[in-house]
């Protein structure tokens, strides 16, 4: 994402006004004075059950980037855990990192830090990978006895690698798109593009194939389109090129905020269907879409996947087919927000906040789990 925008936006804004303008419910904010990182907790909502949400870990420009990234972030998870039909809220974790290259030990410390304040927080936040961390970081982070820490390797428990579950939500929204579009949501020969080959991005390319859909890819790590394009054949579009493709399905798998004034304009896309979070840039973005006639699948309905695998693997006792279940509900979900949308002349977006609020409303407040065990 034109990573400079991001940071002019977020320099509009303090972090006094970011907080007085969001609706959430909590906000943890930690200096790191050994790596002079700043780790930042939000719990947006926690009405459904303790909020859940991933640790990120990356660079911002300043602390309000990093502030404005966790509060959207978390948002989104209420919505997402909502529409996905899980016990919890929505709540994420940001560590914002020096631009230099921490070393191994250092890193180490951070995440043990790191864990030791979730430990304090208690038992409303449940956290695992994210953008920039990986199963060994949680690891080190449940050895401080936090609890709720989810998505660690195998060997200490964890449900394993969330991006295929993650991939399946998408390729599901993509079906309903094709049939909400096209009369059918078989696959077969339609052309998607995908943004973004990484675990989440590169499962869905397989799904897609299989499916028989024709399928390009971008990626910016030479590694990925080593493997996707010169090893598996598959076609390749440069980064810069990715959002003039036309296809039926554009399908941003990495970056937020993919979705703006610049971008929006390009798409030469029917729909857009894709797993990475926040990906419109502002509010008025869903309506940009709209206005194009581009069918927009909100992020928080499609990429449910990875909070599904790990909350229903490895706390709520569901089985892989609950679990495929679930996520496949994907689906029928997107199907009631696009015929609802097209009904009532609002923005996709708009009618998936508004089905997540009913459902938020509705149900019964949680109260508090226990200690942990
Ligand atoms: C996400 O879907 O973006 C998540 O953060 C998933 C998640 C859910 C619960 C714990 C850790 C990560």
């Amino acid at each position: 994402m034109p990573e400079v925008t991001k940071i002019i936006r977020a320099k509009e804004q303090t972090v006094e006004s970011l907080l007085e303008a969001w609706g959430g419910e909590s906000v943890i904010i930690r200096f790191d004075r050994p790596t002079g990182a700043w780790m930042v907790i939000a719990v947006h909502s926690t009405r459904l059950g303790p909020a859940a949400g991933g640790t990120r870990m990356k660079v911002y420009a300043n602390l309000a980037a990093a502030v404005a990234d966790a509060l959207n972030l978390a948002e989104g998870m209420t919505y997402k855990c909502a529409l996905a039909g899980l016990p919890h809220g929505g709540g994420k974790a940001v560590i914002a990192v020096p631009p230099r290259a921490l070393d191994p030990d250092e890193r180490r410390g951070l995440l043990l830090r790191y864990g030791s304040l979730i430990k304090q927080f208690g038992t409303v936040f449940d956290t695992g990978p994210d953008v920039g961390t990986s199963a060994a970081d949680m690891d080190v982070i449940a050895e401080t006895g936090a609890p709720y820490v989810f998505g660690c390797t195998a060997e200490r428990g964890g449900a394993g690698d969330s991006g295929p579950a993650t991939a399946l939500g998408v390729f599901s929204g993509i079906e309903a798109a094709c049939e909400h579009l096209f009369g059918s949501p078989d696959l077969a020969g339609r052309r998607v593009v995908v943004q973004g080959a990484g675990s989440v991005g590169g499962a869905l390319v397989g799904l897609l194939r299989a499916a028989g859909a024709r399928v390009r890819f971008s990626d910016a790590d030479s590694l990925a389109v080593a493997r996707f394009r010169d090893e598996e054949g598959v076609e390749y579009v440069a980064p810069e090129d990715v959002y003039d493709a036309e296809c039926d399905i554009f399908a941003p798998c990495a970056l937020g905020g993919v979705l703006n004034e610049e971008t929006i304009p390009r798409l030469r896309a029917r729909a857009v269907v894709g797993a990475a979070n926040n990906q419109l840039r502002a509010p008025e973005d869903a309506e940009r879409l709209r206005a194009r006639e581009i069918l927009y699948a909100p992020d928080f309905v499609v990429n449910i996947g990875g909070a599904v695998v790990l909350e229903g693997i490895e706390s709520l006792g569901w089985t892989p087919a609950q679990v495929e279940e679930r996520i496949r509900g994907v689906r029928a979900t997107l199907k009631e927000i696009f015929a609802a949308a097209e009904r009532d002349g609002l923005t996709t977006e708009t009618v998936a906040r508004r089905l997540a609020e009913e459902r938020i409303e509705s149900a019964t407040p949680q109260t508090a789990r226990g200690p942990s065990a």
